[in-house]
């Protein structure tokens, strides 16, 4: 089976933030068509494939996409349109030769994963495929992920004195998908009415968790706790697990060691003591980024101390990278990888790291962007590749929501389809 393409287009659309990003639309000779909107971070790891902004501060404060758009209109068009591919893969790795740069810099991985994502969706029309079964390798590994919920915002996500950037709910416990979200946000809106009525702003961040005044993490995790148990859930892993990312990049000084904007400075092994505490004491599952992209020695004996009993995730320290994901294996460092398209710049470098991932027993978070867009190619990867675990923001807002729906909609159309990490059920 080989697709043609007939045309490739992008535009400078909005995002979640109110900033520029980019839509592609990609149409298959045989009418199929697929559009995608590209997400875009906030607190983004240096080594990123490399979103490409036009630096023109007459628009947008230089924020603007329209030289990526150009890419595709132009150089990436003329490359795919009028020829026939055989696979997504071919496509990318005809697109990755035609940047020629070692992290997308000259096309911009904004421009390559939204051809990517689009040509995705088109191909699996033609196929007459829904695209979650359309993506899977294998599809006796496909499942629905457990839902992390970004319900408090911190760090570089909201304007408190949090430091750490994300507080999620787990409901690893739930029987189902439906059920994982009404728990999320039947907790959510409880969350809301005890900060309401401790005084607390019920304000949101960028990914419409509530970003209250609070200033340690310890003050979040007694409010959530509190919120489930208010809420009928039990805390734990059995029911509603708590997951962090501390994005500590963000806090890491100069002198390597990590400041809080409380003025609490504590070094790589201070930081991994208070991992330590506060894993005890609190039924975190999950945590993400716990100290910085550069910090991989404090990461090696980070795992060595708590990877047997948490999951540490790497997200900034590994940017969906295989080759780096390799390294880390080697090294023993984290045991479970964050995975965002954009973050690599296409979908078949994504679903690469997703098996390097696997092959060593690392779990796979499927993760969105704090900028986001409508678009649910997130949620179909999810459950494409079993990952069994997505964060896509609060239970709230448009553009976070549109995943969650999704996971529903896609348990409707596939009522045997088992819910939650790999080895449940
Ligand atoms: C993260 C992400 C998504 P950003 O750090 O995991 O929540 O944030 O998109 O700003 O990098
Ligand atoms: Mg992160």
């Amino acid at each position: 089976m080989a697709y043609k393409v007939s045309n490739v287009h992008a535009l400078e659309i909005l995002d979640s933030r109110g900033r520029p990003t980019l839509e592609v639309t990609l149409q298959l000779d045989g009418g199929a068509t697929g559009v995608a909107g590209v997400p875009s971070g906030a607190s983004t790891g240096s080594r990123e494939a490399v979103e490409l902004r036009d630096g023109d501060s007459k628009r947008w404060k230089g924020a603007g996409v329209t030289k990526a758009v150009a890419n595709v209109n132009g150089e990436i068009n003329k490359l795919v349109a009028g020829r026939s591919w055989k696979s997504l893969e071919e496509l990318d790795r005809a697109v990755i030769e035609l940047d020629a740069t070692p992290n997308k810099s000259r096309l911009g991985a904004n421009a390559t994963v939204g051809v990517s994502m689009a040509a995705a969706r088109a191909m699996a029309v033609e196929d007459g495929q829904p695209l979650y079964r359309w993506l899977a390798t294998d599809e006796s590994l496909m499942r629905l992920p457990v839902p992390h919920f970004n319900v408090v915002n911190g760090g570089a996500h909201a304007q408190n004195e949090l430091e750490f950037q994300e507080f999620m709910l787990a409901p690893l416990g739930a029987p189902n998908i439906a059920e994982a979200v009404r728990a999320g946000a039947e907790i959510y809106q409880a969350l809301r009415g005890i900060l309401h009525a401790k005084g607390h702003s019920t304000g949101l961040g960028d990914e419409g968790g509530f970003a209250p005044a609070l200033a340690t993490p310890e003050d979040v995790l007694d409010l959530l706790v509190e919120a489930i148990e208010a809420s009928g859930y039990t805390p734990g892993r059995e029911g509603v697990a708590l997951a962090l990312d501390p994005a500590a990049s963000e806090m890491r000084e100069p002198d390597g060691t990590y400041r809080y904007s409380t003025g609490t400075q504590l070094s790589t092994d201070q930081m991994i003591d208070r991992y330590e505490e506060l894993t005890s004491r609190y039924p975190i599952w999950s945590v993400e980024d716990g100290l910085g992209e550069d910090d991989w020695e404090g990461w090696e004996r980070l795992t060595a101390r708590l990877g047997s009993r948490v999951q540490l995730v790497g997200d900034d320290i590994f940017v969906t990278n295989p080759s780096i994901i390799r390294e880390a294996i080697a090294r023993k460092v984290a045991n479970s990888a964050l995975i965002k398209v954009n973050q690599i710049g296409t979908v078949t470098e994504t679903l690469e790291a997703i098996s390097v991932c696997r092959g060593a027993g690392y779990t796979q978070f499927i993760s969105h962007r704090s900028g986001e867009t409508p678009d649910t190619f997130i949620a179909d990867l999810a459950v494409a590749s079993g990952a069994g675990q997505l964060k896509t923001g609060a239970p709230a807002r448009g553009e976070r929501v549109a995943k969650y729906n999704r996971l529903i909609g896609i348990a409707a159309e596939n009522p045997a389809l088992a819910y939650g990490m790999p080895g449940r059920r």
